[in-house]
């Protein structure tokens, strides 16, 4: 086996992060639109969900928050002036457009790219494509800056080729690593690349939103030069998306030669099973750990977030650990559905939980956080390491966000062009940190 690292980069929840009700099938964004939303919290829980990590003994990156407001963006849609003229006229003719400026949706990792390890590529190259995100406006404004971060992170073409973001048409849909699950003997061998899809191109749907086609995946499958016979391509199904799966990662996660999944997660299930079990023909034997509707019924899966935990393999452990959000302790389909799951002899061996209740509020869990890259050890060397983690750069984080964050946020505050210079302060202070981190 050769050896290569699964680095969890998670976004840096921002300073803006709020409760703006903007995505269209996403039940927890709907439920809590309006909501006060403590952004201190927010990151903060997620810098300690990182050094959780830290501590088990795996490696840990992570993405800055994107600026907020987008002011190109505001200028585009017609604003003109200073940026407090901007601003204050948003706010009157147009609040939507402000709020979605306002987003801190990049926080959420998965959705940043699709990544394909070097063991997996034609050119033996680490490949990244940021996701268009082009369902969702407010989150179809994170991909010009999302690449620029990923270029600064990934900067040697020798080893890491960052391609720009498939075009922006409905055709081409991609939510970016939240559809998609590598699985493998090691990390560090060639694995089979899952890639599942909500609709073709060409196809509307009803319900709520499918949002990402196969096209979508086949072409980045392509330009990151995965070899053909190791790409699987799979409906994700219509009753999960209406349950409100808006991203496969919601009733489905894999690692290793594991695949944990929902009973109701794919539109065919056997056929699903058996076309990734073909692709890693002489490389692994798939494990499926399928969780039954009668026992975990999906709505239940999606209120908990079970599926949306991180499945981690830690050093010194020969099972897996499910790294779930507390509300699936909280929910007692799930809770139940853990404490039998580990004492059998299968691949999970222990269920640990973390509170990120700030996020998953927007229906992000612990795997939205995260985008993983599994890297050999010459491309850990070659990554700019500002942004790997210790626990001294959490802490120095942490101070940051005691320093700058609100406790309390809403979307009546956006009009206030004071809050504009307080978040800029805070990213200039926020490049000191990371430039810090550089020497
Ligand atoms: O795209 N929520 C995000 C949650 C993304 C979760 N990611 C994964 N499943 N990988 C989304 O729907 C809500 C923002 C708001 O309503 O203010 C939001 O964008």
């Amino acid at each position: 086996m050769s050896s290569a690292w699964e680095v969890n980069f998670d976004g840096l929840i921002g300073p803006t992060h709020n409760y703006g009700g903007l995505s269209d099938g996403n039940l927890a964004s709907a439920n809590n639109a309006g909501d006060i939303s403590n952004p201190r919290e927010a990151a903060l829980q997620g810098l300690e969900k990182m050094r959780k990590l830290l501590r088990s003994g795996l490696k840990q990156g992570f993405l800055p928050p994107l600026l907020r407001p987008n002011l190109p963006f505001l200028q585009c849609a017609g604003f003109s002036g200073t940026v407090e003229e901007i601003i204050t006229q948003a706010g009157k003719d147009a609040p939507a457009l402000l709020k979605a400026a306002y987003s801190a949706s990049s926080m959420w990792a998965a959705n940043a790219a699709t990544v394909s390890p070097s063991a997996d590529t034609e050119d033996g190259r680490l490949h990244l494509t940021p996701a268009n995100l082009s369902t969702m406006l407010h989150r179809s404004l994170e991909h010009p800056d999302t690449l620029a971060s990923l270029r600064s992170i990934f900067d040697d073409p020798a080893h890491f080729a960052v391609h720009e973001a498939l075009p922006e048409h409905p055709d081409f849909s991609d939510e970016g690593a939240a559809n998609d699950v590598r699985l493998c003997a090691g990390h560090g061998d060639e694995g089979v690349e899952l890639f599942v899809f909500g609709r073709e191109a060409s196809e509307s749907t009803n319900g709520f939103p499918a949002r990402q086609t196969r096209l979508a995946s086949e072409r980045i499958a392509a330009m990151h030069g995965v070899k053909t016979d190791r790409a699987v391509f799979v409906r994700q199904s219509v009753a999960a998306i209406n349950a409100g799966a808006f991203h496969n990662d919601v009733v489905c996660v894999g690692t290793l030669d594991t695949l944990f999944t929902h009973e109701l997660a794919f539109e065919d299930k056997e056929a699903a099973y058996q076309a990734i079990s073909d692709a890693a023909n002489g490389l692994f034997e798939l494990k499926v750990v399928e969780v039954p509707q009668a026992e975990v019924p999906i709505e239940d899966a999606i209120r908990s977030y079970l599926f949306n935990s991180q499945l981690l393999s830690m050093p010194g452990e020969d099972r897996l650990v499910l790294l779930a959000p507390l509300e699936t302790q909280e929910t007692e389909s799930t809770r139940t559905y853990c404490e039998r799951l580990t004492p059998g002899n299968g691949p999970i061996g222990r269920v640990e939980y973390v509170d990120v209740r700030q996020s998953m509020r927007n229906g992000g869990g612990p795997a939205c956080l995260r985008l993983r890259v599994v890297m050999t050890n010459e491309e850990l060397e070659a990554v700019n390491p500002a942004f790997l983690l210790d626990e001294s750069k959490i802490d120095k984080l942490q101070d940051w966000v005691r320093a700058h964050y609100r406790d309390a946020l809403s979307a009546s505050d956006f009009a206030d062009p004071a809050l504009a210079s307080e978040i800029r302060n805070a990213h200039l202070a926020l490049l000191d940190v990371i430039n810090s981190f550089s020497n």
